[in-house]
């Protein structure tokens, strides 16, 4: 049996302010082509389907558009979960009508976690498809008042959902969780409320022959091979500039699980150049969302604006220098023996890339001192 695993689509999200409508447009395109192409027989959506509980109404189109596409135009079934982006009523209603033999959507976390069943020429493979829950609603699903963290959320979860597995059948787990010892980035949104611990250990995903995670937005697999995040279609930031995203082919055989991954080819890019203006100007004009890097010694008249007439969707731009003085905030910190004279030293390194002079410093310790001498004598 062959699953198509993505997950974190953040449909109506923006970049820095600019929509992504038709970037979302170009990557679901992907995902039904590849359906057809690779003969999926499920399609795995991991949760953050959206990216705000009550998204764009176009939003929300774009969505039911892809949905229509893979009823008609495909043979896979559906397992989808809500993330913690998402309304979880919002994705439950699609639930309420949908083909029970092909569709399993799962909005709201419940204590009777039956699993879609599906059946190969190696037997059964059950589909287990765990909402994003947050601890309060968990503790009122299960009766428990002693769930606390979102470990105990899936914990409770994994425990109602094994109960319906069929003996003997390969077991898919679909949830929304950060798995201790993955990679986040800067565009995740925290899964607990108050703080507090909120990674799951991978060991809650025992006897699972594939777990299919939504969350993180980058693509990996966290402390086995079986136990794996697509990631986004799409990157959300800068700190993803170059980055290939990818959805997940996964073959259950009998015995073994292969993996591979298919690349998103992105409408348009994240970028990040550095250089001189003058040379970022004279580049290739792209339409991708390009972050500049301003080597320029001096500070320039309206380079946004100039920067746009080669890279429209420039959204970001920053000075070398002054992304190189923001590092003096941490000068200092980390030793207790930095004197004010070395503190001031560092800080005209940072900001000027050069030592202070032997005079500037001999100033320097002259003026503290009187100022010291001041403080001392009020
Ligand atoms: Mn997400």
């Amino acid at each position: 049996m062959r699953l198509l695993h993505t997950a974190d689509l953040h449909l109506g999200r923006q970049f820095m302010g600019l929509s992504l409508e038709a970037d979302h447009e170009y990557v679901l395109g992907q995902i039904v082509d590849a359906l057809v192409a690779e003969h999926v027989d499920v399609l795995v959506i991991a949760g953050d389907v959206f990216d705000r509980a009550s998204p764009p109404n176009s939003a929300i189109r774009q969505f039911n558009r892809f949905l229509k596409r893979v009823a008609e135009e495909t043979a896979a079934a559906v397992v989808m979960i809500s993330g913690n982006h998402d309304s979880g009523d919002r994705i439950e209603a699609m639930s309420v009508f949908s083909t029970a033999s092909r569709v399993l959507v799962r909005g709201i976390a419940t204590a009777a976690e039956v699993p879609l069943v599906l059946s190969d020429a190696h037997g059964d493979v059950a589909f287990s498809a765990l909402s994003f829950s947050y601890e309060y609603a968990a503790r009122e699903v299960f009766g428990d008042e002693g769930i606390s963290t979102p470990a105990d959320v899936i914990t409770a979860q994994i425990a109602a959902a094994r109960a319906y597995v069929p003996k003997g059948a390969r077991w898919v787990v679909v949830a929304h969780a950060f798995v201790a010892g993955g990679a986040a980035g800067e565009t995740e949104r925290a899964l607990t409320r108050v703080g507090g611990i909120e990674t799951v250990p991978a060991e809650v995903f025992a006897g699972a022959t594939y777990a299919a995670l939504g969350h993180l937005h980058k693509p990996q697999e966290v402390s086995a091979s079986h136990i794996r995040y697509s990631g986004s279609p799409l990157a959300f930031g800068f700190d993803e500039a170059g980055a290939e995203k990818s959805m997940i082919i996964v073959d259950l055989n009998a015995e073994t699980v292969d993996i591979r991954t298919l690349p998103f080819r992105p409408l348009r890019q994240v970028r990040s150049l550095t250089g001189a203006f003058a040379d970022l100007l004279a580049g290739t004009p792209s339409e991708d969302f390009i972050q500049a890097i301003l080597t320029d010694a001096s500070p320039l008249i309206d380079p946004m604006k100039r920067l746009r007439v080669t890279y429209p969707n420039a959204c970001h731009l920053a000075y070398a220098k002054q992304a190189r003085a923001q590092e003096v905030k941490t000068l200092g910190t980390g030793s207790a023996v930095v004197t004010p004279v070395e503190m001031i030293g560092d800080f005209l390194k940072v900001v000027r890339g050069r030592d202070a002079s032997g005079p500037e410093m001999a100033i320097l310790a002259d003026k503290l001192h009187v100022a010291v001498s001041a403080e001392d004598r009020t």
